[in-house]
């Protein structure tokens, strides 16, 4: 085994200990609600949280709900592959309720395969939307105490 190899077997090993310990990753289960409404009653941005078309930063493997409370139907919330209106270029793996509105939660499972970059659209007015960055999250190795 060379110098340069063993940390990374060492890596792989810390990780199946992880894995066997089961509550290490507890937290790969987390999941983040998303209030998201229309801003000022208007056509020209959704509001994420409080904040009018905010890049949002998901994480592969995290469940994200968008609560869509009194969300119109005229302005269908989509989660799509690119930045555009309509609904033929909707993102739909690990997604649930995929353009929905007003009572119906939208319900995102990020999947370990999902691409680095998304887009949300409202699919009637161009001027809602906002980017979507994906991102994976290192394992926890030392998560449980095992390094301060
Ligand atoms: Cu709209």
């Amino acid at each position: 085994m060379t110098s340069a190899r063993s940390p990374h077997i060492r890596q792989i090993a810390a990780v199946a200990g992880a894995v066997l310990l089961g509550p290490a990753l507890a937290w790969a289960g987390t999941t983040e609600t998303l209030s998201v409404t229309v801003a000022s009653g208007d056509f020209s941005s959704w509001s994420i949280d409080g904040t009018p078309d905010p890049p949002l930063t998901l994480v592969r493997g995290r469940t994200y709900v968008l609560d869509l409370t009194g969300v119109p139907a005229f302005h269908p919330f989509n989660i799509n592959t690119i930045n555009t209106t309509g609904n033929g270029n909707r993102y739909n793996s690990g997604v649930t309720n995929n353009g929905a509105t007003g009572e119906t939660d939208i319900t995102f499972i990020v999947p370990n395969d999902a691409p680095d970059t998304l887009h949300y659209n409202c699919g009637n007015h161009g001027a809602m939307n906002g980017p979507i960055t994906i991102i994976s999250e290192e394992v926890p190795i030392f998560k449980d105490g095992f390094e301060p």
